[in-house]
């Protein structure tokens, strides 16, 4: 981990768990048993508070607002007695949503973009949907589909093609393959919890989503996949889960390494991101 800020580009639609995971994150931080530790004073935690409150209340907490982007920065060393900021962003995935909608990449977005050299794109499986083909919808049913004229919405693979490549493309990245100093790509698969699948979170993510499974690997040699169970469970904005609050949101929440492996430690996504970039570095 190098000295300076060492800030993530975290990257999700609404919807996929970027809140609930960023006010578990930074619980755990702040109880010190894991990886990743608080290492001093963190500033703008307001976005993450009211989630942090109805966590320990055993609810889930409201929307984050559209037009939201806050950076959070958070001091925090390794075990091995390195340290860094951390600086976790809070917004509406919404804005991500528009990028891919109207193809523009905002000014300040195309900043982090640029700046950052760690992205973490975060997916719910549950909420892609794979587009039909010949094997899930005969070709007589695309013919009477196509007479009913249903509007064109672009698969939700392509739509994650299409983010990492206007990306890609904003970094300046050669489209054919990572090269040095490129950023480092972690993919979580988030709500773990709700997927009921066995094996390890790549093979999740190439049963799921195999044509963006595929960009993915030509692009980014050996990606970093993960799951992700922020809540471990889950919750209601309204009513509380009695277990959850007494026993207390730091003993739920899991992650699944990429050899399929669960840890309780919610911080071992961002440890290995920053890993392997200082690793990058080195060589
Ligand atoms: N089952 C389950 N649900 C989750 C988990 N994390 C978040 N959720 C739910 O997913 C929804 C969206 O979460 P949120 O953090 O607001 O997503 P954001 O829009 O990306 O910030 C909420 O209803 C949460 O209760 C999880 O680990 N497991
Ligand atoms: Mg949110």
């Amino acid at each position: 981990m190098s000295g300076s800020g060492d800030s993530i580009l975290l990257l999700g639609e609404s919807g996929v768990g970027k809140t609930h995971y960023g006010a578990q994150l930074l619980r755990r931080l702040i109880k010190k048993d894991c990886r990743l530790r608080m290492n001093g004073q963190a500033t703008n935690l307001e976005p993450f508070e009211a989630a942090l409150e109805s966590l320990s209340e055993g609810k889930a907490a409201d929307h984050t607002a559209t037009s939201i982007y806050v950076d959070s920065v958070w001091p925090v060393s390794q075990e091995d007695g390195t340290s860094g900021q951390l600086i976790w962003p809070e917004y509406g995935g919404e804005q991500i949503k528009s990028m891919i909608e109207t193809r523009r990449v905002a000014d300040a977005w195309c900043r982090r973009v640029q700046q950052a050299d760690r992205w973490m794109l975060m997916i719910r499986l549950q909420q892609t949907q794979l587009g039909d083909d010949v094997l899930s919808r005969p070709l007589s049913d695309m013919r009477r589909a196509a007479r009913e004229n249903p509007a064109h919405q672009i698969s939700d693979q392509a739509r994650l093609i299409e983010l990492l490549q206007m990306l890609i493309y904003v970094r300046g990245m050669s489209p054919t393959g990572v090269r040095p100093g490129s950023p480092q790509l972690a993919v979580l698969l988030t709500c773990w919890d709700e997927l009921r699948f066995e094996g390890t979170p790549s093979e999740a993510l190439q049963v799921r989503l195999p044509m963006f499974w595929a960009f993915l690997s030509a692009t980014w040699p050996a990606p970093t996949v993960m799951g992700l169970s922020a809540l471990g469970r889950p919750l209601t904005p309204h009513t509380s889960d009695s277990d959850y609050s007494s026993r207390g949101p730091e003993q739920f929440g899991f992650v699944v390494t990429p050899e399929g492996e669960r840890s309780p430690d919610l911080t071992w996504p961002i440890h290995l991101l920053l890993d392997k970039q200082s690793q990058q570095e080195a060589d």
